[in-house]
């Protein structure tokens, strides 16, 4: 090769590479990062599934578990009339949970939109006889009551022509011509999250789902994710697409799992990364209102699941399915009551940590705060417990619940606690360690 023809081919190699990298390489915002902060430190949030398809009381996937056609599915807004939507009861009662924000589907797999969309007929103020925006109701409400709002964005839709070629679900069954245009099934996506970041205040941020119904699609995230952070640069982008974060995202989520664990088989290939976690989980076993499903975890399961979320480092993003008249079903309201009880007693050890010195263990978690270690123990009988020691002198150790002094004692083999067994609490015994 001539020299001058290497020094080109050098050239337009540094070219091209520093192009790419300043097309690709996001950089959140000051607020974005002032966010991410946030969004560690709330550490509890509310999850909502609310759509027409609440009506048939069978999950949000009814449309696709019974094959509804999309003509059939459409009759379904009709019936949707929920007068007994309060926006200020529900908030009321996400405060109480001890809960920092909510997170609610704007739009789910059927593509029905639950606000007032002016680039789709098919929402909830044009199709319901309810014909209200519950959606500006409850983000007004939100913003009233220093509540974060999410909107959780389903990329996945059974009823847009456009969302073609197909994926693994929404088939023929929905009844669709076997044509569309993607790139404008994806310009509609973006006009749509358009309104939603424009018209509604500040949103939190966006939770995306359904990219794993088309794992090979160009989804041009590049594009939506910017347009996000243009629209609203402190909003935090997550998508529960079950492998590591994209460039663009600001949170990662885990879906009915802690992180690294895998016990749905939803995300074999996760890898945890290092923006801010979270976790979802439903109450009984349905995301939206599922009227035969009585599964509902019980009191000690949900807080221990919010123990080990924060201990994992992890948000604990809980969900309810409320009722196609707007109410919220009874057994779940007292659930989070009574999480809300725990933590006005307990939010100390939770809220503003991070995950604590060791990782999980099985008989539980740590979470740390400054110069403060809290030791929660969920599953132990013994009255002494032993932990490695993680380089730090403790200074002193107490029950959190009384404040009693507990015993310890440090040496080659690690820090060993003793709790008296009268003083341990079947949900969490928390120690608080105060280091040197
Ligand atoms: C998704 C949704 O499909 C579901 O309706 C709900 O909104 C939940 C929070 O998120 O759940 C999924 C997504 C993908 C898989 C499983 C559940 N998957 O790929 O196996």
């Amino acid at each position: 090769m001539k020299p001058i023809n290497s020094f080109f081919v050098a050239f337009l190699f540094i070219l091209l590479s520093v192009c790419s990298v300043a097309q690709t390489k996001y950089e959140p915002s000051a607020e974005n990062k002032k966010n991410r902060e946030w969004f560690q430190d709330a550490r509890f949030g509310l999850f909502i599934h609310w759509g027409v398809y609440s009506v048939l009381g069978d999950g949000e996937w009814v449309m696709n578990n019974q094959q509804i056609p999309i003509k059939v599915y459409e009759k379904i807004p009709a019936f949707f009339n929920p007068t007994a939507f309060d926006a200020k009861a529900w908030v009321q009662m996400a405060k109480a949970a001890g809960m920092k924000y909510i997170t609610i589907t704007s739009k789910h797999h059927d593509g029905f939109a639950m606000w007032d969309s002016k680039v789709s007929d098919y929402n909830i103020v044009k199709k319901t006889p309810y014909g209200q925006d519950v959606l500006k109701m409850l983000a007004d409400e939100c913003h009233k009551e220093g509540i974060k709002l999410f909107f959780y964005h389903s990329q996945l839709d059974w009823h847009h022509p456009d969302y073609f070629p197909r994926g693994n679900t929404g088939g023929s069954w929905t009844g669709r011509a076997e044509s569309g245009d993607w790139y404008k099934y994806l310009d509609y996506m973006d006009a749509q999250l358009s309104e939603l970041l424009t018209n509604y205040g500040e949103i939190a941020g966006i939770w995306f789902d359904g990219m794993w119904d088309k794992k090979d699609a160009d989804w041009r995230l590049n594009k939506t994710y910017s347009l996000i952070h243009k629209l609203q640069p402190g909003a935090l982008v997550g998508s529960n697409h079950h492998v590591a974060p994209y460039d663009g995202e600001d949170f990662q989520m885990f879906e009915k799992d802690l992180p690294g664990h895998n016990t749905t088989g939803f995300a074999p290939e996760q890898k945890i990364g290092d923006l801010p976690k979270e976790t979802c989980e439903t109450i009984n076993y349905s995301w939206g209102f599922n009227l035969k499903d009585d599964g509902h975890k019980s009191r000690k399961e949900l807080i221990q699941y919010l123990v080990k979320a924060a201990g994992y480092g992890a948000n604990f993003l809980l969900n309810i399915g409320p009722m196609p008249n707007g109410k919220i079903q009874p057994e779940h309201i007292e659930k989070l009551k009574q999480m809300g009880e725990w933590l006005t007693a307990n939010g100390e050890t939770i809220y503003g940590t991070r995950g604590g010195p060791l990782t999980a263990r099985d008989w539980g978690v740590t979470t740390q705060k400054g110069n403060k270690v809290y030791i929660h123990v969920l599953d132990w009988t013994d009255e002494s417990l032993t932990l490695p020691s993680w380089g730090k002198k403790i200074k002193s150790a107490k029950l959190f619940s009384d404040k009693s002094t507990v015993k310890f004692i440090e040496n080659e083999f690690g820090i060993t606690l003793k709790i008296p067994k009268a003083k341990m609490d079947e949900t969490d015994t928390i120690v608080e360690l105060e280091l040197k």
